[in-house]
């Protein structure tokens, strides 16, 4: 594909989430997995920076919460159109991740962007969702046989809730990995907690995951 056509993809698909156009961003992602843009590419490069767009007019108090609502329901259609691709495209199986939004946080976009491109990476990713109790985390960790839970948490008041899913599963005598994210956690935090592993985007989850569980990457 020429330089410049996968440009006005990116662009259009950047576009679709500033403004707030869930048409648009299924349009948008069925082109670029038309013209055979990687789905990567296609969420970071893409659909991403509309949403780090949306993000920084919302601090500056350009745009308020019913508008940055429009923009995740475009960024969960564009989602849709590019999931089964991912899963399609996966190789063989590399591991079994339970991934949530801790209890309390009902953001879920960054969550679900991770889920999209650990699918894609060849893992089972079982979505529990938002609002996620520790006890939920465990329940389905354990039902699902998982090497991993994943806990997002988006605000400073809910980050405490991925240290209570670490001791829960202390607790219990439990040994899944955990690894934790979301915009106001960091690694000085995932250390404190105990966590195994922390990325700061879902560029990097995939990397941090086949660290964490000894994967070799091609
Ligand atoms: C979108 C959004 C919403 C949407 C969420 C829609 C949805 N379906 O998710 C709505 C409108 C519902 C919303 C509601 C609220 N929000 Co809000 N929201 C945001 C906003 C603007 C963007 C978040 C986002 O989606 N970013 C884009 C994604 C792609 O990035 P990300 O989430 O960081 O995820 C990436 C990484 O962090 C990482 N990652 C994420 N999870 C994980 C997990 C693991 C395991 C790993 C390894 C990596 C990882 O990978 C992701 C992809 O690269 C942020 C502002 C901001 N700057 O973050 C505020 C923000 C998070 N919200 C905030 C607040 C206060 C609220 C409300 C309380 C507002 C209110 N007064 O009602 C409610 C929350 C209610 C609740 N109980 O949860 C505050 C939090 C402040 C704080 N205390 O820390 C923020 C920071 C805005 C602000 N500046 O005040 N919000």
């Amino acid at each position: 594909m020429a330089g410049a056509e996968q440009k006005d993809i990116l662009n259009d698909l950047r576009d679709s989430i500033i403004e707030m156009d869930f048409g648009k961003a299924s349009a948008a992602a069925r082109s670029a997995l038309a013209a055979g843009m990687d789905p990567a590419v296609i969420i970071d490069e893409g659909l991403g920076k509309g949403m780090e767009r949306i993000s920084d007019e919302f601090n500056e108090g350009k745009i308020f919460l019913p508008q940055i609502l429009a923009a995740s329901m475009a960024m969960e259609a564009a989602l849709q159109e590019i999931t089964p691709v991912l899963e399609k495209n996966a190789g063989k199986l590399k591991g079994v991740i339970v991934m949530g939004s801790v209890q309390g946080d009902i953001h879920e976009i960054g969550k679900s962007v991770c889920c999209a491109m650990l699918r894609g990476a060849g893992y089972k990713v079982i979505d529990l969702g938002a609002d996620v109790s520790p006890d939920k985390f465990i329940d389905a960790a354990r039902e699902n046989h998982a090497d991993i839970i994943g806990a997002s948490a988006l605000m400073t008041t809910t980050l405490v809730a991925q240290k209570d899913i670490i001791r829960h599963i202390k607790e219990e005598n439990e040994s899944f990995k955990t690894a934790v994210g979301g915009a106001p956690c960091s690694q000085e935090w995932c250390d404190e907690i105990g966590a195994d592993g922390y990325s700061a985007s879902a560029s990097d989850i995939v990397a941090l995951v086949d660290r964490m569980l000894g994967v070799k990457r091609n």
